[in-house]
């Protein structure tokens, strides 16, 4: 019955040009050399299955992707890499940054690269629509977590900056995992030293973080003050993008005022419209500047959808909104390094707010994949051996 060709249907004539046709036909073009290296390693390392097992690529202990319940969970199940001076062997190195001294109300951010983790394990490495299967097209490591000192923001920045620096160093593309949103300041400061130019600073969130101290501390109401005093990180290629509610403290509305960065609402964005509020982001983000760095509050969505982070507020993207964002900053930027932050798995209900976490970032990779962007030549900008060690900034 189903090779009866005759109960086939055929494409429509006016459906050729549309997203899932383009979809279709990008699959058929993609190489399953990835999946046929994996499984055989799962059958060497994981033995052979029992007799009875029809599908021959099942081993007896659960080495890869399958099946998604099972297994230690890594970012996207991508191996662990203990040893971090082979972070440059991998095109793209996901990190956690455990920190949560930074929050101000609610805690627990601590858990959120544990947190993304965990529900990664949904995910398989081909998108549908993008057409992109990441692990035939690009590799991907888990260096585990940065060392933080919970006592101490100070020092956990310091060792934050560290991480960063080694990682951008090596040439792989970092995704850090937070983490409260303090970690901002020391992971533009772990990157600036390396990048031979001017850093735009894309900053999607519902708050503005730039006052200068918070309860006496650099806080994660803070990083943009800090890291925009670093001289290629400039005020001006500092792009905010959602901005809006009763939870922004006078004390940061003032610095931007002052140090002009480029505020839009979340009314801004409706009114002129998502496409031409993203046109003028990215424009600022990139004018006379060699490399973009995205930073993705997750607060930055309605609170409705996102109830696992520490100060949730209501009226803000819908989830289809930021993944759109997302994938046009992955397009059409010179996207050096993301972080996402501030997923406080203990509020969280069915992982939902991970789950969207996750999402955004496999969007960014998804997006630079699919243009090209990744795997990534060594960019000309890179300066893998700075005078200044970004800890000392
Ligand atoms: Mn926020």
């Amino acid at each position: 019955m189903s090779d009866d060709r005759s109960r086939f249907g055929t494409p429509r004539e006016d459906l050729q040009n549309t997203q899932a046709a383009e979809a279709l036909r990008k699959e058929a073009a993609l190489s399953s050399d990835g999946w046929r290296r994996e499984t055989e390693r799962a059958k060497e390392l994981g033995l052979e299955a029992a007799p009875s097992i029809g599908d021959r690529t099942i081993s007896t202990f659960s080495r890869g992707e399958l099946p998604h319940f099972a297994g230690i969970n890594t970012f996207l199940k991508a191996p662990y890499v203990e040893d971090v001076q082979k972070a440059g062997d991998f095109d793209v190195a996901v990190f956690g940054i455990p920190l949560d001294a930074g929050t101000t109300y609610r805690a627990g951010t601590r858990f959120g690269p544990q947190g993304v983790r965990r529900i990664s394990a949904l995910y398989n490495t081909y998108n549908f629509d993008l057409g992109v299967d990441l692990r035939e097209q690009i590799t991907l490591a888990d260096l585990g977590d940065v060392f933080v000192i919970p006592a101490n923001i100070e020092k956990a920045f310091d060792q934050i900056s560290r991480a960063v620096s080694h990682v951008f160093r090596s040439g792989a593309f970092p995704v850090m995992i937070g983490g409260d949103h303090s970690i901002g300041y020391p992971c533009v400061r772990g990157i600036a030293p390396h990048v031979n130019g001017n850093i735009g600073i894309i900053h999607i969130d519902r708050h503005v973080d730039t006052q200068e101290k918070d309860l006496d501390e650099r806080m994660h109401t803070c990083p943009w003050f800090h890291a925009t005093n670093i001289a290629n990180a400039p005020p001006r290629s500092l792009v905010q993008f959602g901005i809006g509610g009763w939870q922004v403290p006078r004390d940061g509305v003032k610095v931007c005022r002052e140090r002009g960065t480029t505020i839009l609402t979340i009314t801004d964005v409706m009114e002129m419209g998502i496409d031409k509020a993203l046109d003028i982001a990215l424009e600022v983000a990139t004018d006379g500047t060699e490399a973009v760095y995205l930073s993705f509050d997750i607060d930055s969505v309605d609170a409705g959808f996102v109830p696992g982070t520490g100060w949730p507020e209501p009226g803000g993207f819908l989830p289809r909104e930021a993944l759109h964002i997302v994938r046009r900053i992955a397009r059409e930027t010179n996207l050096c390094a993301m972080e996402l932050v501030e997923v406080s798995p203990p509020y969280d209900i069915s992982d939902i707010t991970s789950l969207l976490a996750l999402r955004v970032v496999m969007d960014v990779l998804g997006n630079l994949v699919d243009t090209g962007k990744l795997p990534r030549r060594r960019p000309a900008w890179l300066n893998s051996d700075p005078s200044t060690e970004p800890w000392a900034l």
